[in-house]
């Protein structure tokens, strides 16, 4: 198979953003923390999330961290305060927020991600843990390198997730398991991530970037529209009104295309009564 070539698509801090062939991949690039994410992290990472959703040349986009030995370790506690993340030390005026006044960057992140159109697929080498571990939940796939290690650590270090960590972990995984999970903080290997349903395949960490890239090729084979109202269905019923509402947006944007929608856009310019008449009542 031919390698990627990867070009790079924006410059950035925290994260490299690279394209190519379709493809989108967001790195988290702070390795000297287990790519734990601050403030900053995130802005990136959404910022170039939301470029590829809009780049109408990109259908996949991947995520993952630098080097072999995180995917990512989650919230960066060397910043974290007293009521959330507060200003950013190293970069106090690209980070928004007072200096006494926390918030959670990473819950608008997550809707982010589950809203995006597009399948997100999460690269794996090393550690996700913490909210490094919600993270690749949250991605459609996961690819493992068989160096990589899963695990919540909430309760060990004063944090829970109780959002998408907890509830879509659920559905990965059942019950009881998310429960140990999230209970007893243990770690599984990308073996035992296979076995419970979390990760899609596990690879040789040499072949992790050749395997990805070669699901996101498959993907970008198939049709982008289907794959679009699949994400959206998938989701439709776990994220309530906010699920539906992204499948009938969606249904919205295919009923937009028809005759029957355009007469009444039509009649409305045209200053007439619309004429719905030829169009079937389907059975
Ligand atoms: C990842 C671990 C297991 C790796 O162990 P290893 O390989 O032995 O390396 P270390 O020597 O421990 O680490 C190397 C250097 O990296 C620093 N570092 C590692 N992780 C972090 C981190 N998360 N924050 C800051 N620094 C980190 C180490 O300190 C070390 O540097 P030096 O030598 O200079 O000290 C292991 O490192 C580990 O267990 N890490 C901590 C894991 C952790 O506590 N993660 C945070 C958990 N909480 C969250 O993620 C919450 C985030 C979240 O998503 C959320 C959700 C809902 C509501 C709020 C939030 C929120 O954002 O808070």
């Amino acid at each position: 198979m031919a390698a990627i070539e990867w070009k790079e698509a924006g410059e950035f801090t925290d994260i490299k953003y690279h394209k190519a062939e379709g493809i989108a991949k967001i790195t988290i690039n702070r390795p000297e923390v287990r790519n734990a994410f601050r403030p900053l992290t995130v802005i990136e990472m959404s910022r170039a999330l939301d470029d590829a959703r809009e780049d109408t040349e990109i259908g996949v986009i991947i995520l993952t961290g630098e080097g072999p030995d995180a995917f990512c370790s989650g919230g960066d506690q060397k910043v974290r305060g007293d009521t959330g993340y507060l200003e950013d030390p190293e970069n106090p005026q690209r980070t928004p927020g007072g200096a006494s006044v926390g918030r959670f960057h990473v819950t608008d992140f997550h809707v982010q991600m589950r809203r995006c159109p597009k399948p997100i697929v999460a690269m794996v080498a090393g550690y996700a843990i913490g909210g490094g571990h919600v993270l690749h939940v949250l991605c459609d796939l996961t690819i493992a390198a068989e160096n990589a290690i899963f695990g919540q650590v909430g309760p060990r270090v004063g944090s829970f997730d109780g959002g998408y960590g907890a509830s879509v972990l659920t559905q990965l995984v059942g019950p009881k398991k998310a429960k140990e999970i999230w209970f007893l903080c243990r770690r599984y290997t990308a073996r035992e991530a296979l076995e419970m349903g979390l990760v899609n395949a596990v690879v040789p960490l040499e072949r992790l970037e050749e395997e990805t890239v070669r699901w996101c090729r498959e993907m970008l084979e198939k049709s982008p529209f289907a794959l679009r109202m699949l994400k959206a269905s998938f989701h439709a019923h776990e994220d309530g009104f906010a699920g539906i509402q992204q499948l009938a947006h969606d249904a919205n944007l295919l009923f937009y295309g028809t005759e029957e929608a355009q007469e009444g856009r039509d009649a409305f310019k045209e200053k007439r009564r619309p004429d719905f008449s030829k169009f079937p009542r389907r059975p």
